[in-house]
């Protein structure tokens, strides 16, 4: 035995061996989708001071192949390369910023040699960027933005596993055709409907219709699928736009003067988003400026500072009336993203809550 184990390879065997192992490889890489991961910053890309600091920490540090190479278990799901895009907390994005990612997200996915997309995104503003490529992409292929809410840095971090769950998500067959989505703590969600509704806990991300599936250990259950409009089956093409239309949000409160409003509109404003009270109210002091505000063309959007249910159309307002959309479901900044992508093409009030009920 000992002799065995002393036994040296001629060298055709070991380059055999190493040819073996590396057509191995080759046809395991084959048979792996082909990931792309776009890194823009946030807390996954994050580092604090000591394994302690799970809120207080830097974020938009860590470059996305370091990203990478800190999740080793990638290798194993996906054929996995990475663009830096930004390096920015996602407070700081902007419609420009939204606009360059999204024609970098549509270009790749026009890629054969790409099966699949994911973004790395802080998560201030993780639904935003989430629900705009929703609207404007035209793919199938899986698109997966991701974040984290504890740095890399600190103990039980949250963003490996959550960075794992992307890229296996993205990189699923069962995924194509689902909109753009969203893997946080086990969950996989329609980047429609996700919103950061805690903002301090790992279980920060929920949608009020419920999450579409869960993935544990690499594997996707779903429970259901999208039923608003998304990526191809959208009017509105990121290879089209070139800029967003100018839309604000006031958020409303006893004692919020109709100043606000005028301000917004003064600084360019196309539409605004109300921020109401309840189901979308609007106060009585306020309603005289934005009849007149609406009559100069502005377009006035009733949600909701209410973070569940939906604003009905004519019940609060007589929409119809004042010629006002109502924004559905949507959550203020949401409404935003969609005002702001659908005011590019399109101008009627009608037209617009046709947006609102269908997107
Ligand atoms: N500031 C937050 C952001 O970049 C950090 C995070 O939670 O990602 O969105």
């Amino acid at each position: 035995m000992k002799e065995e184990t002393n036994h040296v390879y001629p060298l055709w065997k070991k380059l055999a061996r190493a040819n073996l192992a590396a057509a191995a490889l080759t046809v395991a890489a084959a048979e792996k989708p082909n990931v792309v991961i776009l890194a823009t910053g946030g807390t996954i890309a994050g580092a604090g001071a000591t394994t302690a600091n799970s809120a207080s920490y830097q974020a938009a540090k860590v470059p996305v192949d370091k990203l990478i190479m800190s999740v080793p278990e990638l290798a194993n799901v996906a054929n996995v390369r990475g663009e830096q895009v930004f390096q920015i907390a996602s407070e700081s994005f902007t419609n420009e910023r939204l606009l360059e990612l999204g024609k970098r997200v549509s270009a790749l996915s026009k890629q054969t040699d790409v099966d699949g997309i994911v973004i790395t995104h802080g998560t201030d503003t993780l639904e935003e960027t989430a629900y705009f490529l929703n609207l404007t992409v035209h793919t199938n292929k899986p698109i997966v933005v991701v974040g984290s809410m504890r740095p890399g840095t600190a103990m039980s971090a949250d963003g490996m596993l959550n960075l794992y769950d992307a890229v296996v998500v993205a990189g699923s067959p069962d995924a194509r055709a689902k909109g753009v989505l969203v893997t946080m703590n086990d969950q996989i969600d329609s980047g429609r409907d996700i919103t950061k509704a805690i903002n301090i806990k790992t279980n920060a991300f929920s949608s009020q219709w419920g999450s579409l599936g869960m993935i544990v250990e690499g594997k996707n259950y779903w429970f259901r699928a999208p039923v608003k409009r998304h990526t191809i089956q959208s009017e509105f093409d990121i290879d089209k736009i070139d800029q967003l239309a100018p839309v604000e949000i006031v958020y409303a409160y006893g004692n919020v003067p109709a100043s606000l409003y005028e301000g917004a509109a003064a600084n360019g404003a196309k539409a605004i988003i109300h921020a109401g009270t309840g189901n979308g109210s609007v106060a009585d002091r306020v309603v005289p400026t934005l009849q007149k505000l609406r009559a100069k063309g502005v377009q006035i959007i009733r949600s909701a500072r209410v973070p569940a249910g939906f604003v009905l159309r004519n019940a609060e307002q007589p929409d119809d009336k004042y010629d006002w959309v109502v924004a559905h479901d949507l959550n203020p900044q949401k409404a935003r993203i969609l005002a702001a992508v659908a005011l590019s093409q399109i101008t009627s009030s009608t037209e617009i809550q046709r947006v609102f009920w269908e997107y």
